[in-house]
């Protein structure tokens, strides 16, 4: 990029920062915007001639001035700009580990418990790779404690307990010196079979459930049915390949050992969303409301079991 098109590049930002052309004009202390369209014009015709001087530096500094950029903002390039915004903003994310929820709410963490009566399932997996123990009340209220060392997963298991209203318990010591892969992996899985146990038999419960979650500019569809196959269609284009720290490759294998290992189909859909951290939320949001729907017990259905086979665990 020569200096020219450079200039214009930034001269765009400026201008939809402040709304138009004719608002950043005035901002810089024009009467209206005619000298800028100007401007914008020979700028844009001169992109490709490598001797053109760009903008002029006394007209610089009034765009950034006015602008309240710093000296020199106009020279450099900010196309990563929203990148490293974005970046940073997971990383702030990354700071609050759901767990500080149980934290404010229950005094300290080792009040936590959770109720046994109800659809409750205690299971722990332990392999080379990961030791893994979960406790699940479908019953519950939405509180959850992780202790995992991936504090991203945690926030977003943070929102299957909260949307679900599904109290969990997990904790995972996992080959984390390799990476996240493992643990992500298998806390799937265990999650899996801890929803599957604490199902039981199934019966009275709606089966179905369905939800669509908004997140400002994002919005997922998740759809499922406790059938006792396992099936999952996951379609996510994620616009960042990490969150912060966190792979986003991993959500897939997540939801893949979830699947297999509590029987059920599972449709996932990123509708839309740019912002790689709302495009997960939105999911595992929907997720947590769509298992609520699924788990909760039909009145109507006065105990039968929801399936003309008579039976969702063969
Ligand atoms: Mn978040």
């Amino acid at each position: 990029m020569n200096k020219t098109q450079l200039h214009l590049t930034n001269l765009l930002l400026l201008i939809e920062e402040a709304g138009s052309l004719t608002k950043l004009a005035r901002k810089c202390g024009y009467e209206n915007g005619a000298s800028l369209s100007q401007l914008k014009r020979r700028l844009e015709t001169q992109g490709e001639d490598e001797k053109a001087r760009g903008i002029r530096p006394s007209l610089a500094l009034k765009l950034e001035q006015g602008m309240g950029k710093r000296k020199g903002w106009l020279d450099r390039d900010h196309s990563k700009d929203a990148e490293k915004a974005a970046a940073r903003m997971a990383a702030e994310d990354n700071k609050h580990p759901a767990s500080e929820n149980i934290m404010s709410e229950h005094g300290s963490a080792t009040d936590f418990t959770i109720a046994t009566e109800g659809r409750f399932a205690h299971v722990t997996r332990n392999t080379s790779e990961t030791q893994i123990s979960i406790s699940l009340n479908l019953d519950g209220t939405g509180k959850a404690r992780f202790d995992t060392g991936v504090p991203f997963l945690e926030h977003m298991l943070d929102q299957i307990a909260r949307h679900g209203l599904i109290d969990l318990d997990i904790t995972c010591k996992g080959d984390l010196h390799i990476d996240d892969h493992h643990t992500v992996e298998d806390i799937g899985i265990t999650l899996g079979q801890a929803l599957k146990q604490a199902l039981g038999s199934k019966a009275g419960i709606r089966r179905y459930g369905h939800s669509y979650v908004p997140l400002d500019e994002a919005l997922s569809r998740v759809v499922l049915d406790l059938s006792g196959r396992p099936g999952l269609t996951y379609n996510i284009e994620f616009t960042r390949a990490m969150i912060g720290r966190f792979d986003v490759d991993l959500f897939s294998e997540f939801f893949h050992g979830l699947v297999n290992h509590s029987m059920m189909t599972l449709h996932i859909d990123n509708l839309r969303g740019y912002n790689a951290h709302h495009q997960a939320e939105t999911v595992f949001k929907a997720f947590g409301r769509a298992l609520r729907m699924a788990v909760e017990f039909d009145d109507r259905m006065a105990g039968k079991m929801p399936s003309t086979k008579g039976t969702l665990t063969d």
